[in-house]
C-alpha cells in the first residue's frame, strides 16, 4: 500500500448534480432549437445515462426510437452540431449559477490542497462544462487547482472504458494505489476498477441503486460539519465527513 498522492475526482453526479437540471435540460434546448420534438423526460434520461458522453448517447437514443436516421447521410454532423449545441445551452446554465457543487465538494477541494494532496479532473464530459463549472462555482483560479484536467473526447473510449483514468496516471506520472477516485456512477467505478484505483462512490438521484461492487465506501454525499453523510455500504469509523485524512486513511 503507498501513502495516497492524489485525487481524482469525476465531475458530473460528484462535483455537482449536474445531470436532471443540467445536461438533460440543455438537450431538451438544443433539440427544440432544431426543431426535433425529441423530450428527453427525467425517467427517458435517467436510462439513457447508461450510455456516458453527451454525442454517444444521443446516437444510443436514436438506436432505441428512431434507428432509420443513423443510416442518413450526415448523421454523425449533425449529432455533433446537435452537441455543440448542447453544449452552448449548458455553459449558459452554469455561467447563470444554476448548478452548484454538491455539499462538502468546496471543503474538500480545500482540505486537500492544504494536505498537500496533487488534484485531477477524470471525466467523460466535455472539457469547457468543466472549467466552466470550477469557474462559476470556485472562481477563475481554480482551474490551476487542478494539475490535469482530463476530460472528454482526449481519449477514445469513455467510461465505464478505463481510458480517462489510465490517461491521467500516465500524465501524472502516478500508480493506481497512490491514488483514489471520487466517483457517482456504476460506469465510474467499472472505468477505475479496470485502472485499479481505489474508489470511494457517493450517489445521486439517478445512481443511488446502482451496483458499486468494489468501491472502498459509497455515501450519499461528502458531509458538512452540521450534516454528515450518511453510508450506505463500507464502514468509515464513525465520520461524518469525507475529509483529507480519512482518504489518506482508506487507501
Ligand atoms: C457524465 C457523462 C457526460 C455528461 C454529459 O460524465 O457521461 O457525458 O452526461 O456531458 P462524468 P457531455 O460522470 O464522467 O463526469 O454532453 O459533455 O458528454
Ligand atoms: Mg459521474
Amino acid at each position: 500500500m503507498s501513502a495516497l498522492e492524489a485525487v481524482l475526482f469525476d465531475v458530473d453526479g460528484t462535483l455537482a448534480d449536474t445531470e436532471r437540471d443540467g445536461h438533460r435540460v440543455a438537450f431538451n434546448r438544443a433539440f427544440s432549437e432544431a426543431g426535433l420534438d425529441w423530450d428527453w423526460s427525467v425517467s427517458l434520461y435517467g436510462e439513457l445515462l447508461a450510455v456516458t458522453g453527451g454525442k454517444e448517447r444521443i446516437r444510443h437514443y436514436l438506436s432505441r426510437f428512431f434507428p432509420e436516421m443513423l443510416d442518413e447521410e450526415g448523421i454523425d454532423g449533425r449529432i455533433a452540431q446537435l452537441h455543440r449545441r448542447k453544449t452552448h445551452y449548458y455553459l449558459e446554465l452554469l455561467r447563470a449559477g444554476e448548478i452548484p457543487l454538491r455539499p462538502g465538494v468546496e471543503r474538500l477541494i480545500s482540505e486537500c490542497r492544504q494536505a498537500g494532496l496533487r488534484l485531477a479532473i477524470a471525466t467523460t464530459t466535455t472539457p469547457e462544462n468543466v472549467t466552466t463549472l470550477l469557474e462559476s462555482t470556485l472562481g477563475p483560479d481554480s482551474i490551476d487547482w487542478f494539475e490535469l484536467i482530463a476530460a472528454g473526447d482526449i481519449v477514445p473510449a469513455k467510461k465505464p472504458a478505463p481510458d480517462i483514468y489510465l490517461y491521467a496516471l500516465e500524465k501524472m506520472s502516478l500508480m493506481p494505489d497512490q491514488c483514489i477516485a471520487l466517483e457517482d456512477s456504476h460506469n465510474g467505478i467499472r472505468a477505475t476498477s479496470q485502472a485499479g484505483i481505489p474508489t470511494l462512490i457517493t450517489v445521486n438521484g439517478y445512481t443511488e441503486k446502482e451496483d458499486f461492487t468494489g468501491a472502498l465506501a459509497v455515501v450519499d454525499q461528502f458531509g458538512m460539519p452540521d450534516e454528515p453523510f450518511s453510508v450506505l455500504e463500507g464502514e468509515l469509523g464513525g465520520a461524518g465527513m469525507i475529509s483529507a485524512d480519512l482518504l489518506k486513511q482508506l487507501v
